[in-house]
């Protein structure tokens, strides 16, 4: 038997005796579908950008157009787009096994939900929401913004935004506490597809590690939480995540 046949099997058998297993998802999931991962986004006409000059707030009031056309960019990529074997395979994991696991998610394609996941906990929010980038006034009504690039109110000029979860921002409490109790109480966290580099996502991570939990990560590459976890399996989730929880 193989390394990663091996590998696969001793996850195989956690995953069985789990109680209560966590799943920590991130942009690899989606590379499957067609979906390039977070850092591999920036190509094209946004090659020579780093993730931290368009993902956070001080670059979209810098230069709102940019930012918001990459979102525009991105938004249109992902109509065309379907779930993966592996997005179906935690969705139907989840509904043979009512109740024994909780998805978590740093993706904000809606990738997971399409394939029929429930309960997802999105910790960087929604790709395709439009938020207002200031408070709201009376004026702001997002259905009546005035058409732009970004849309802008057409009373006070606020600007809309995407409700996506930007660097220095926080994270939605409700669904990063869930993830921690869902960390804390699981025998098994399974991380599939992510570089571990963003926190408080990767530090779910080590807190379930920290509780006693089995950490298995999936990933065709290396990732910054290898070293906290018990075993690495090195290949696509597409490929691996139908086998070890079909
Ligand atoms: C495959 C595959 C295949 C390829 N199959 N796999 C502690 C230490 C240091 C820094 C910090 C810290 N705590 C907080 C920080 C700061 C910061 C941070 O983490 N910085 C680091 C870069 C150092 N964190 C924050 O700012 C967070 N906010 C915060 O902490 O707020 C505090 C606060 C409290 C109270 C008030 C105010 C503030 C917010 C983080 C938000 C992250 N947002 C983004 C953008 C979302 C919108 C958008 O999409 O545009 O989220 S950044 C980006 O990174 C995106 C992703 O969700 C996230 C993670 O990326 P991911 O998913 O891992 O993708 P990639 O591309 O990095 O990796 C892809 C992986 O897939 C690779 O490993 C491939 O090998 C693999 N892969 N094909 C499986 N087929």
């Amino acid at each position: 038997m193989s390394h990663l046949a091996n590998d696969l099997d001793m996850a195989r058998r956690w995953l069985a005796d789990a109680a209560h297993v966590a799943v920590l998802t991130g942009a690899g999931v989606s590379a499957e579908s067609g979906v390039p991962t977070f850092r591999d986004a920036l190509t094209g006409l946004w090659a020579h950008f780093r993730p931290e000059e368009l993902a956070t707030e001080d670059a979209f009031r810098r230069d709102p157009a940019r930012v918001w056309d990459w979102y525009q960019h991105r938004r249109r990529m992902l109509r065309d787009v379907l779930p993966n074997a592996g997005h179906r395979a935690l969705a139907a994991f989840q509904q043979r096994h009512p109740g024994r696991l909780t998805l978590v998610t740093q993706n904000v394609d809606g990738l997971h939900q399409r394939a029929g996941s429930e309960g997802v906990l999105c910790l960087h929010g929604d790709l395709f929401a439009d938020r207002w980038l200031d408070a709201a006034r009376a004026c702001c009504r997002l259905d009546a913004a005035a058409a732009g690039s970004p849309p802008h109110c057409g009373g006070c000029g606020n600007l809309v935004r995407p409700g996506v979860v930007w660097f220095g921002e926080a994270l939605p409490v409700a669904a990063l506490e869930a993830a921690e109790r869902a960390a804390h109480a699981c025998d098994v966290m399974l991380v599939a597809g992510t570089s571990g580099q963003v926190y408080p996502a990767a530090g779910l991570a080590h807190l379930a590690r920290r509780a006693g939990a089995q950490v298995v990560i999936v990933n065709p590459g290396p990732t910054e939480l290898d070293d906290t976890a018990h075993l690495v399996l090195a290949g696509t989730s597409a490929r691996l995540l139908p086998e070890l929880l079909g």
